[in-house]
């Protein structure tokens, strides 16, 4: 460590160390290569010595985005990713990403700087006064304050091993302001410091679980295999590509899995969706929860004759949360563990002569996929004008085909919900989206990560409203001169453009400006910006961004009509008791 970047070590510099250069230390003991910041009172100098000490310091303009690109870099590298915020204010900005984490199942640990305690806890009046550690820790998986320098190391490992062991989420680490500048003796702070071993142990099923549950699998007549984002993080993707093609069964991939295997392999049931869910008798969840975004496993997508009722299947649930099985419905056989090792040992207890599900399930399942990929190919060769969702889609749909290798970031109502559906993903966790709380905003911080963590090119498909959460950090993809190229399906207005306010003058709450020019957003800062109403001018534009890597920002004018309110969640609005 070079003395002169210890400018608090007063004395003999070369015998003593200070917090801010413990703290750097055991970041990079614990090979933390990059941090997502926004610099202020007390972590300016703290994010310049990051630099300083080799560490990727990635400076944002809103501590949500940089919250935001920490949590995808620990999806996309199974390490805690790491924001840095100042006090109250920053750490509000952060904590919704820690939070998103947290219910993303993606390990993040944000690191915020915090007012004096003394004055905080009299409740006295400090610059950015705050108890943070109170309003981050019922919000995220652990949170912990370190007092003392020579409790830094502590405080690290204690953050690393919650964020990733167990089911992955967010770490919240409060150091006060004045903990930086303590100052300790080197060696002894150098010994204080802890490399974690094993952080993400495996964890490796019971054999009588295993037994009951390939028991259950033989008994099936129409099984499915539902993959979820856990499938996704557990990196196994050898396990669930042996599992699926070994055992026959089709299998349905939830967003952020799309691309384990190729969303084109023959046992891909994503087409026939609507018709497996409510046929299959037995569903192995491999890192997939039933929550809403599978109807909570019951009701009439599941074939239940009402909104509360049981479709009748049964289930055999993978995941590494004990306490997940049961949540939603009553889960016969739980496999807790992680995906590789439960995966691994469902396919040594399956054998090897495992006879495939009934020809008559396999090919009813193919055969109501083939009707639907020709309607929706039939879609797809229209080529209305105004571009709509579908237009504009088939084109990211041939690229993401040609360039399987890059990254797809996709937020808004339809066009996240038309994207997940149109656009086939070929390779493992290539596509980044709204998540489990189906939250806008994560566009720019995910693509950011993407693009940080990988050096692969990004395309992040952007309704117009989800584009604006997070609009303004195409500065620092500039900045930073990364291969984004952002798309932004401008219908001007949330949802739709065309919603009229009946009392006044007033723009309708869902209406944007008409016809804004989003291009020039990112020509502002320097880079490339490109106005596209048709898609061979789409197109054209892609190619051009992903293959010069410039940040590149399309504005793709889409039917202002086109979609529907809140794309495919429509009835998850509330019905008003007097209509208009
Ligand atoms: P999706 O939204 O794709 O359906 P969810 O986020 O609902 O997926 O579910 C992910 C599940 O995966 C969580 O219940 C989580 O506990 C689990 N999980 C995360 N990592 C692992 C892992 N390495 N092994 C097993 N399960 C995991
Ligand atoms: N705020 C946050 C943080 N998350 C949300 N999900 C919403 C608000 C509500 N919301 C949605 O669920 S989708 C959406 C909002 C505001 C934007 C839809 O408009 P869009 O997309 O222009 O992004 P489409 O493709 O034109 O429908």
């Amino acid at each position: 460590m070079s003395a002169a970047a210890t400018p608090s070590a007063t004395t003999d510099e070369s015998k003593t160390i200070d917090g801010f250069h413990l703290l750097l230390d055991a970041l990079k003991l614990n090979d933390i290569n990059t941090i997502y910041a926004l610099p202020g009172i007390p972590i300016t100098d703290l994010t310049r010595m990051a630099q300083a000490e080799g560490i990727r310091l990635i400076a944002f303009r809103h501590e949500q985005h940089a919250g935001n690109a920490a949590a995808a870099a620990g999806f996309l590298t199974q390490k805690p990713g790491v924001c840095m915020t100042v006090s109250a204010p920053g750490f509000l900005n952060g904590l919704t990403a820690l939070a998103n984490a947290t219910t993303n199942c993606f390990p993040m640990i944000l690191i915020s700087g915090s007012s004096e305690r003394e004055i905080v806890d009299l409740q006295q009046g400090d610059y950015e006064e705050m108890d943070q550690l109170a309003i981050a820790k019922p919000l995220c998986k652990a949170a912990f304050r370190v007092l003392h320098a020579e409790d830094i190391g502590v405080g690290i490992a204690r953050a690393v091993r919650a964020a990733v062991s167990g089911r992955p989420g967010g770490v919240y680490l409060d150091l006060p302001a004045k903990l930086l500048a303590q100052t300790m003796e080197a060696e002894a702070g150098k010994r204080s410091l802890i490399k974690v071993v094993d952080p993400a142990p495996r964890q490796i099923p019971a054999p009588e679980a295993v037994k009951r549950a390939v028991e259950l699998l033989k008994s099936a007549k129409k099984p499915l295999i539902l993959l979820g984002k856990g499938a996704a993080y557990a990196q196994a993707d050898a396990e669930v590509r042996a599992l699926v093609e070994k055992s026959g069964i089709p299998y349905l991939p939830m967003s952020m899995a799309k691309g384990i295997l190729p969303d084109t392999h023959p046992q891909c049931a994503s087409a026939a969706r609507s018709f497996v869910l409510p046929e299959a008798d037995v569903v192995v969840l491999v890192g997939a929860r039933l929550n809403w975004l599978l109807s909570h496993g019951k009701g009439k997508t599941w074939g239940g004759a009402s909104s509360k009722t049981l479709g009748g299947q049964q289930f055999i649930q993978i995941d590494i949360s004990p306490t997940e099985a049961d949540s939603n419905v009553p889960i016969a056989a739980p496999l807790v563990g992680d995906v590789g090792s439960c995966v691994s040992a469902l396919l040594a207890g399956m054998g090897s002569s495992w006879a495939k599900p009934p020809a008559e399930w396999t090919s009813a399942v193919a055969d109501r996929k083939d009707k639907n990929l020709t309607k929706m190919a039939e879609t797809l060769a229209k080529d209305p004008s105004p571009m709509n969702f579908h237009s504009a889609l088939n084109v990211i749909r041939n690229k993401i085909k040609e360039r399987p290798d890059a990254y797809l970031v996709n937020e808004g109502a339809n066009t996240l919900d038309f994207a997940r559906s149109i656009v086939d993903m070929y390779e493992p966790r290539k596509r980044l989206d709204v998540g489990t709380w189906g939250i806008m905003g994560i566009g720019m911080g995910f693509a950011v990560a993407a693009a940080v963590t990988t050096g692969k090119p990004v395309i992040a498909v952007e309704g117009d409203s989800a584009f604006g959460f997070s609009g303004m950090e195409v500065e620092t993809i500039c900045r930073y001169n990364l291969p984004v190229c952002v798309v932004v399906f401008n219908n001007n207005g949330v949802y739709k453009g065309t919603d009229k306010n009946p009392a006044g003058t007033d723009p309708a709450p869902t209406n944007f400006v008409k016809g804004a020019r989003y291009e020039m957003m990112m020509q502002a800062f320097g880079g490339v910006g490109v106005l596209a109403k048709t898609p061979a001018e789409l197109s054209k534009a892609l190619d051009e961004a992903v293959a010069s890597g410039k940040p590149t920002l399309i504005n793709a004018i889409i039917d202002e009509t086109a979609g529907t309110e809140s794309g495919r969640i429509t009835s998850l609005n509330p019905a008003a008791a007097k209509k208009k």
